[in-house]
C-alpha cells in the first residue's frame, strides 16, 4: 500500500548561514533568501548534500530576521511575509501588509506518497494562473492540469500535453495581487491549477526528489518576470542575423539546392539572412560528418553563402552512430561518454542514424568533448546550431528508466537532458567562435534554457488553430524566461494553404524568431511558392521585418537586461483586465513596448480585437482608435491588424537585403501621437562579438514629449559607432507639425527638436 505522509507538527528549528532548518517528524525544511521578494523553501525527507540546481545561478542571502511566536515563525521583508505555522507545518505567503497570496492547504499542505511529493495550496475564488511555457491550453491555465516529462510530440494536437520543455513556473493572480512559483524539480512534474478539487485547492508535485519551490511575491507580472529572469539568467545578445528571415526545410538536399535557394531570394529581393541544413547534410546521420556526394566542399559553400550575406545554421542529434570507423563513436566509446545501464553496458536506442548511443551530457567532461567536435561544422564557417531530439527522443519514446546520466537515473533529470545538450553546444561553439556569439536552437529545454539557446516550437501543423496556438506557445514562453522563440512558419506537418501560408508569414514578422520550415516530403514552401500575388505580400511581410529591426534588436537588449519577453501576453501589462483571457482575445500580444499583434485566422476578413485602455494606431494606416473596447476592424491577408500604442517610439531603417547590408545610413524614429511622455532606449552594437560586454555599444534614450512639443536623444552611451549617421523623424496621427520628413546629421550629443 501506499505510504502517505502529510507534514506534521514542528519539532525544532534554528536559523544558521542563511538558512531556517525547520523539522517535523516526516521531513526537514529549509528556508532560505534569495531578494527582499524571493524566498525559497526546500523540504525534503532525506536532503542530498549538494543543494545543485540546473536553472538557478543566484546565491541565498546570508541573513535575515525571524518574528517568532507561540504558533509561528515569521520572516518579513520589505516586500513580503512568510508566516508558518508550526503545527502542522505549513508555508503562507502575504505582502507585507498581510494581504494573503498564496497559502498552503490547511489539512494536506505538503505531503508524499511513497516517494512522490506534493504541495496543496488554498485556491481563491477569483485566482487566475499563467506561464508553465510550451503548454496548450488557454492563457488563463485555471481548472487544467499539466505533466511536465520532455517528449518529442510529433504531431501534437491543440490539446497534446506534455510538449517538449518543462518549465514548472507559474504566475497566479487573484484579488488584484500577483505572486510566482517556480518548482525546481526536474522529475515528472505535475500541475494542477484547480481542475479536479472541487475549487477547494491547486497542486503540484512531482515523482520524486524535494518539494523545492521559488516563492516570488513582487507586485506586477513584469516584476515577478525580472525576478525569475534573475534567478534563472537571461539571454545574451543574440547574433544580429539571427533575428533576421530564416529559411529552413526538412531538407535542402545539396549544397547545391542551398546555394540555389540563396539565389533565389537575392535575385527576388526578398530579404533574408539565413539558411539550414537539416539531417540530410550528414553522412548516414552521423553527427559532425558531412555527406561527401551532395555536400562535397562545405566551406565553398559557405564561402558563397557568405558572399550573399547568408549565414548557415546546421542540425546536430544527439544520438551517436554505432560505427566503428567513426570517430565520435570511438572517442565516446573510448572514454565512457555515453548514458550507461547500471551495470556499465552503454544504453542502445534506434534513432535516425540506426542504432546509437547518448552522450552523457550531464558531465562536464562530456559536454566539453561535445563542444570541441563543432569544429567539423565551424570550420567550414557555419556559425548557428540546431539541437533536435534532445527530449531525448527515441524511436518508441521513452528510454529505459533504469539507464543512468551521471549519477542519476533518467527519470530524475530526463527534463534536463536537453538544457545540458545546448548548454554543452553553446559553451563549445562559443569557445571555438572566439569572440562570435554561436545562434543555438534547441527543442527540449528546462528553466534556465535562455541563458544558452533560442527554442522553437516543434513539430506543428499546418492549420489556422495551429498558427493561433503557437502564438500562444510563444507569449507563454515569454512569462518563463524564454525570450527568443519562434514556431515553425507555415506548419511543420500538413501542407497550409496559400492564404494561411501568407497570413502566417506577416504574424512570422512578429515573432522573435522569423523560421520558415517544413516536413520532409511537404510542397516546397519558400516565399515564391505561393504564386505572385502571395509572393509580393510575403515579400513586403520580411521586408518589414527589417525595417524593424533596429526596434527589434533594441526590444532584445530590453530583454537581455530586464527578461522581459518580445512577445508578450497583454497578462503582463494587463493582467486583471478580465477581456485579456477572453478567448477571442488571448493570443493577442505586444510585440515589445509598442505594438499590439491581433493574430487572425487566414479566413477572416475582418476581425473583433480588443484594445485595452488608452488610444491606438493602427499601423499600416494611422487610423487612431479609443481603447478600452473591442473595435471591429478588417484584417485582409494583405494586412494583419498591428496597433501603435499612442505615444509609441519605434525606430526603424530602410529595407536592407540581409544585416549584412549597410543599408542606407539613416534611422528613422517614428513617433506616434499621444498625451502621455514616452521614453525608449534604443541599442545598437556590432551584432556578432562580445565586444558590448567591455562597453562598445551605443545607447541612448529616445523621449517623446507632448507638452513641451519636443523629440530628443539623449547623448550616447557606450564607444560603438552607430551604422547610421542620420536621422529622420517621422510623426504620426499629429494634426500639424513643423517636422516633416527632416533629414538631420545623427550627433553623439544630446540632440532635441521641436515638432
Ligand atoms: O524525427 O530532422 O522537430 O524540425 O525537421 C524528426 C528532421 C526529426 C524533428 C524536428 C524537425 C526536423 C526533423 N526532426
Amino acid at each position: 500500500m501506499m505510504q502517505v505522509e502529510i507534514l506534521g507538527s514542528v519539532t525544532e528549528f534554528k536559523q544558521q548561514n542563511g538558512t531556517l532548518t525547520i523539522k517535523t517528524a516526516e521531513a526537514e525544511a529549509r528556508v532560505y533568501l534569495y531578494s527582499p521578494t524571493i524566498i525559497r523553501i526546500n523540504i525534503s525527507k532525506k536532503h542530498s548534500e549538494a543543494d545543485t540546481s540546473f536553472a538557478v545561478i543566484q546565491q541565498l542571502l546570508t541573513d535575515f530576521k525571524l518574528d517568532e511566536s507561540a504558533t509561528t515563525i515569521e520572516i518579513n521583508t520589505s516586500a513580503l511575509k512568510l508566516r508558518i505555522n508550526k503545527s502542522p507545518l505549513r508555508f503562507n505567503f502575504y505582502t507585507a501588509d498581510s494581504k494573503p497570496l498564496s497559502e498552503d492547504d490547511e489539512r494536506f499542505g505538503t505531503n508524499w506518497q511513497n516517494e512522490r511529493v506534493i504541495t496543496y495550496r488554498k485556491l481563491y475564488a477569483d485566482e487566475k494562473f499563467i506561464g508553465l511555457g510550451e503548454k496548450t491550453g488557454n492563457l488563463n491555465r485555471r481548472g487544467t492540469v499539466y505533466t511536465n516529462w520532455n517528449t518529442d510530440a510529433v504531431d501534437y494536437t491543440l490539446y497534446s500535453d506534455p510538449l517538449y520543455k518543462t518549465f514548472p513556473f507559474f504566475i497566479g493572480l487573484h484579488s488584484g495581487l500577483t505572486y510566482g512559483l517556480f518548482f525546481d524539480n526536474t522529475h515528472k512534474s505535475y500541475f494542477d491549477f484547480g481542475a479536479t478539487t472541487d475549487e477547494q485547492m491547486s497542486w503540484f508535485g512531482a515523482d520524486g526528489g524535494d518539494m523545492n519551490y521559488y516563492f516570488f511575491g513582487a507586485q506586477g507580472v513584469a516584476k515577478i518576470i525580472e525576478d525569475y529572469t534573475w534567478l534563472t539568467g537571461r539571454m545574451e545578445m543574440p547574433p544580429l542575423w539571427s533575428l533576421g528571415y530564416q529559411q529552413c526545410r526538412w531538407s535542402y538536399m545539396s549544397a547545391k539546392e542551398v546555394l540555389d535557394i540563396a539565389k533565389t531570394f537575392r535575385k527576388k529581393k526578398i530579404p533574408a539572412d539565413v539558411m539550414y541544413c537539416d539531417i540530410d547534410y550528414m553522412e548516414g546521420f552521423k553527427i559532425f560528418t558531412w555527406n561527401k556526394k551532395t555536400f562535397p566542399d562545405p566551406k565553398s559553400m559557405m564561402d558563397e553563402l557568405k558572399s550573399m550575406g547568408f549565414r548557415l545554421v546546421t542540425i546536430v542529434d544527439p544520438g551517436i552512430k554505432i560505427e566503428e570507423d567513426y570517430q565520435q563513436y570511438n572517442e565516446g566509446l573510448a572514454n565512457d561518454y555515453f548514458a550507461k545501464y547500471p551495470n556499465g553496458e552503454n544504453y542502445t536506442g534506434y534513432v535516425w542514424p540506426g542504432r546509437c548511443h547518448f552522450p552523457d551530457f550531464f558531465r562536464q567532461d562530456v559536454r566539453e568533448w561535445w563542444g570541441a567536435a563543432f569544429t567539423a561544422l565551424t570550420d567550414a564557417g557555419v556559425d548557428g546550431f540546431w539541437n533536435d531530439m534532445n527530449e531525448p527522443a527515441a524511436w518508441g519514446q521513452n528510454m529505459p528508466w533504469i539507464v543512468k546520466f551521471g549519477d542519476k537515473y533518467m527519470p530524475e533529470v530526463r527534463n534536463a537532458y536537453g538544457m545540458e545538450m545546448a548548454r554543452a553546444t553553446y559553451d563549445g561553439t562559443r569557445k571555438i567562435l572566439g569572440n562570435k556569439r554561436p545562434f543555438v536552437l534547441t527543442r527540449a529545454a528546462y528553466s534556465g534554457t535562455q541563458r544558452y539557446a533560442a527554442v522553437w516550437t516543434g513539430d506543428n501543423t499546418g492549420t489556422d488553430e495551429h498558427m493561433l496556438l503557437g502564438q500562444r506557445l510563444v507569449n507563454s514562453l515569454g512569462i518563463t524566461g524564454l525570450s527568443f522563440t519562434g514556431v515553425d512558419i507555415g506548419g511543420f506537418s500538413g501542407d497550409p494553404t496559400p492564404e494561411l501560408m501568407v497570413r502566417w508569414n506577416s504574424l512570422g514578422t512578429y515573432t522573435p524568431m522569423f523560421r520558415n520550415h517544413a516536413i520532409k516530403g511537404s510542397k516546397m514552401r519558400e516565399p515564391w511558392q505561393w504564386d505572385k500575388a502571395n509572393e509580393q505580400i510575403i515579400k513586403k511581410d520580411i521586408e518589414q521585418r527589417y525595417k524593424l529591426l533596429p526596434y527589434i534588436y533594441s526590444s532584445f537588449y530590453q530583454s537581455h537586461t530586464t527578461g522581459l519577453p518580445i512577445s508578450r501576453t497583454l497578462a503582463i501589462y494587463k493582467p486583471f483586465d478580465e477581456l485579456i483571457y477572453d478567448t477571442r482575445f488571448q493570443n493577442q500580444f505586444m510585440f515589445g513596448d509598442a505594438l499590439l499583434v491581433a493574430p487572425v485566422e487566414s479566413t477572416k476578413t475582418t476581425t473583433d480585437v480588443y484594445l485595452p485602455k488608452g488610444n491606438w494606431y493602427r499601423l499600416s494606416s494611422n487610423e487612431k482608435y479609443k481603447g478600452g473596447k473591442t473595435v471591429n476592424v478588417p484584417s485582409p491577408l494583405t494586412d494583419l491588424p498591428v496597433f501603435a500604442k499612442a505615444g509609441a517610439i519605434i525606430p526603424m531603417q530602410s529595407v536592407t537585403q540581409s544585416t549584412a547590408d549597410s543599408g542606407d545610413g539613416i534611422l528613422q524614429i517614428h513617433i506616434w501621437n499621444g498625451k502621455e511622455a514616452n521614453e525608449f532606449v534604443y541599442y545598437e552594437d556590432d551584432g556578432l562579438s562580445y565586444d558590448y560586454e567591455n562597453g562598445a555599444f551605443y545607447k541612448r534614450t529616445i523621449r517623446f514629449n507632448p507638452i513641451k512639443k519636443t523629440v530628443s536623444l539623449s547623448a550616447v552611451e557606450g564607444t560603438f559607432s552607430s551604422r547610421f549617421h542620420k536621422v529622420k523623424f517621422v510623426l504620426h496621427g499629429f494634426d500639424r507639425v513643423k517636422l516633416k520628413n527632416v533629414l538631420l546629421d545623427l550627433k553623439d550629443g544630446e540632440m532635441e527638436v521641436i515638432f
